[in-house]
């Protein structure tokens, strides 16, 4: 750790300063490379003290975490849930001790929502619902079906759940769109090339690939090119997050269109954490501002991109 009294129940250290207990799901991806950064950033111009720990996709190393951060008497936890589920003893540990929990990037599902200030993050499911909408438009003419693969994202992950659902409510509404393989690529670009080998094998004719980020996307890119096929052309590929490897295939025309989902949460979390601290009220939600890119569109974004 970095050291950092922490007041616990208090205002913050000693010195007026906050210390914070981060609990990070991994490095799984370029997105949470990303978001890993905007919180580190964020907290030192925030003059925030940051205990950050990566759980490797764990939720027993997070659990872990954050008991430590609740034995360290943190002033403010915050932590992105691996996945929705199993959350509710640690974080009754955290009220108990009178330390705040803010819940960033990803959701849990208590019932009780008195165990966390506020949610930070994307709506994923209106993510899916805009790549959803994007492929309705781009085959509102054809007749024949339209053969769809699947990658979901980490399973159990809000990302995932919502992402699938939002898809699923806008392609539902025409038969024509048929997901005929759908497993998850826990958000790797390893695990994506190998599920995506996997579908090619068992499916010669996928039209489309929905792939819940792009890190899963450009797996299975290589996956494509290595069955010789034409990813963008042969096969029209529709992921999420708009990191630069990803923005570069859609550039590229590997990539048809990409849902942004914006990892650079850190300086909202910080804001959020010192009106916590001090017991301000603060939005229970705040959903992060973000858009989407079509090919032409990544070429124009490309050079002014942070990440
Ligand atoms: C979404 C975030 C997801 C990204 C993936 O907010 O939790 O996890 O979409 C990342 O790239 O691994």
């Amino acid at each position: 750790g970095c050291g950092g009294s922490g007041g616990g129940s208090g205002s913050g250290g000693g010195d007026g300063s906050i210390t914070m207990g981060f609990s990070q799901v991994g490095a799984e991806s370029g997105w949470r490379t990303a978001n890993t950064k905007s919180v580190q950033e964020a907290a030192k111009a925030a003059g925030i003290t940051l205990k950050f720990s990566d759980a490797q996709q764990k939720q027993e190393n997070q659990i872990k975490a954050i008991r430590s951060y609740i034995q360290q008497k943190v002033d403010v936890i915050a932590f992105s849930p691996v996945v929705e589920s199993g959350w509710d003893t640690v974080l009754k540990e955290a009220k108990n001790a009178k330390i705040p929990v803010i819940l960033t990037d990803r959701a849990v599902d208590s019932k009780d929502t008195s165990l966390y200030k506020t949610f930070l993050g994307s709506d994923f499911v209106e993510e899916g619902r805009k790549a959803g909408k994007w492929l309705v438009e781009q085959y509102k003419d054809a007749k024949d079906p339209v053969n769809i693969v699947e990658l979901q994202g980490t399973t159990g992950s809000a990302p995932a759940n919502d992402r699938k659902a939002g898809f699923q409510e806008v392609i539902g509404a025409d038969p024509k769109f048929k997901i005929i393989a759908s497993q998850t690529g826990d958000f790797t670009r390893a695990k994506g090339k190998e599920v995506m080998e996997a579908f090619l094998k068992a499916n010669p004719d996928i039209d489309v690939l929905y792939a819940h980020n792009d890190d899963m996307g450009l797996g299975a890119i290589e996956a494509i090119e290595g069955a010789g096929k034409v990813p963008g052309k042969d096969i029209k590929i529709i992921t999420v997050d708009a990191v630069h490897d990803g923005m570069q295939a859609l550039a590229d025309g590997k990539i048809n269109y990409i849902v942004e989902c914006s990892p650079l949460l850190g300086p909202q979390l910080m804001d959020l954490a010192k009106k916590v601290v001090k017991n301000e009220s603060v939005q229970a939600r705040v959903v992060t501002e973000e858009t989407t890119f079509t090919q032409e569109q990544a070429k124009t974004a490309l050079p002014d991109r942070k990440y």
